[in-house]
């Protein structure tokens, strides 16, 4: 692994940084109080290739690496926290399981409508009863009827979801066969019978909206079915595996964002008669955020080069999220400490930071589930080498 970005990597870092500079972090404090996303911006992203990171060229994507991949969202996130989760969910979630596992007329269908820059798309996991325990807890069921699956039930915290022109959704096709028994079906929300209701109120974000859908009833035809049937299990596990990296970039670019502003003030704002940035204490938090910061994106960068090389990076992607987020949680924390009152005012970009950061040690697997991930790789890696050290 090479620890020095590539001539391309550091052009696809330039050219975002100087979207999201002009289009992007200027307006993030105004989507953050309309709840709304700067549809003029995203409409403006293909330019740049932000609609389509991973996607192959013949469908007018960026076909980048995982590492430019997290490079850019990391720069929207440096932005604004709310166009970085969509941008994310929608490359990531949405557009990456079509890519990866849609057929020729899934991908003909789907894609050029997804990289366009008028919609995003989305993923549907998780329900109001399953969150961490998918294979426990997925309750949507797809029934076959002929030529056709009926669908019923509901799916939760879907980001995009009334932005997209396709779900991919995680369904229980069978009851009997364990994990084999999900499929993920590719639903359109203006199938009768589903229906998206009201974006969630939520605590950051606020301009990614969050959505409830509820299936009742909805008839998708019997090619809706994304790869294999039986597989929709295992294709959930292995698109967490990659957005892990992405939420991984996400917090990352937060924490940067936070301690960027932090080191802005503390060098402007005096006290007991010089900057606050002279004092050991306030010093002492930014040498650590510095040094953590550096820690969690190379670990990032890690991560997304394993992918990249075809190798298992289950355990890496489980680690790079859950340092990054938990890292950028004291980032963020300390930069409000260091901006003291003023840190708690919406005045300042560190309060809504704060906030937008909170969701990262919680979506797309939480600290507690990424350390049983991490945990299950470890000792498999240990009893592995049981036997040479026997
Ligand atoms: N890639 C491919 N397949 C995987 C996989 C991965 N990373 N992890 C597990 N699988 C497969 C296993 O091989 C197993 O297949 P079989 O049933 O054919 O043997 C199956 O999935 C179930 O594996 P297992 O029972 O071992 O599950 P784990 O213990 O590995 O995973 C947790 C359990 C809880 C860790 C897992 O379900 C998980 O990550 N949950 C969090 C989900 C999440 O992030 N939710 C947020 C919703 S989206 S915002």
């Amino acid at each position: 692994m090479d620890f020095e970005l590539s001539d391309e990597q550091r052009m696809v870092q330039r050219a975002v940084r100087d979207f999201c500079e002009s289009e992007l972090k200027p307006y993030a404090a105004e989507v953050d109080e309309t709840g709304q996303l700067r549809w003029e911006a995203i409409r403006r992203m293909p330019d740049v290739g932000l609609t389509a990171l991973q996607v192959p060229e013949e469908y007018g994507g960026a076909a980048l690496d995982t590492i430019s991949t997290a490079i850019a969202i990391e720069e929207i996130a440096r932005a604004c926290g709310s166009t970085a989760l969509s941008l994310a969910a929608h490359n990531g979630l949405g557009c990456g399981p079509i890519v990866r596992w849609g057929t020729t007329a899934q991908k003909d269908a789907y894609l050029p409508k997804l990289v366009g820059g008028d919609t995003l798309g989305a993923l549907a996991l998780t329900e109001p009863g399953a969150g961490s325990d998918l294979a426990g807890g997925v309750q949507t069921s797809a029934v076959r009827d002929g030529d056709t699956w009926i669908v019923n039930g509901s799916k939760a915290w879907i980001t995009n979801a009334g932005y997209a022109p396709v779900i991919t959704t995680l369904t229980r096709t069978s009851r009997e066969e364990g994990t084999r028994g999900f499929s993920m079906l590719l639903i359109e929300p203006g199938t009768p019978g589903v229906t998206i209701h009201a974006p969630e109120k939520k605590m950051g974000l606020k301009g990614s909206p969050t959505q409830m859908i509820t299936f009742e009833d909805a008839r998708v035809p019997h090619d809706a079915v994304l790869g294999v049937e039986g597989d929709g299990f295992k294709q959930t596990m292995q698109t967490l595996d990659s957005g892990r990296i992405t939420i991984g970039a996400l917090s990352i670019g937060l924490a940067q964002a936070a301690y960027e502003e932090a080191i802005k003030y503390a060098t402007q704002r005096r006290a007991f008669g010089k900057r606050i940035a002279d004092f050991e204490a306030i010093q002492w938090m930014i040498a650590d955020a510095a040094m953590e910061i550096e820690a969690a994106r190379t670990l990032v960068h890690k991560a997304a080069w394993l992918k990249d090389t075809g190798k298992d990076y289950t355990k890496l992607a489980a680690m790079a999220k859950l340092l990054a987020s938990e890292i950028a949680e004291k980032v963020c924390r300390n930069a409000i400490q260091i901006h003291g009152a003023y840190g708690y005012s919406r005045e300042f970009p560190v309060e809504r930071i704060y906030r937008d950061e909170r969701l990262m040690t919680i979506g797309e697997g939480t600290s507690e589930i990424l350390r049983i991930v991490i945990f299950k790789r470890v000792l498999q890696e240990f009893e592995q080498t049981l036997p040479a050290m026997a």
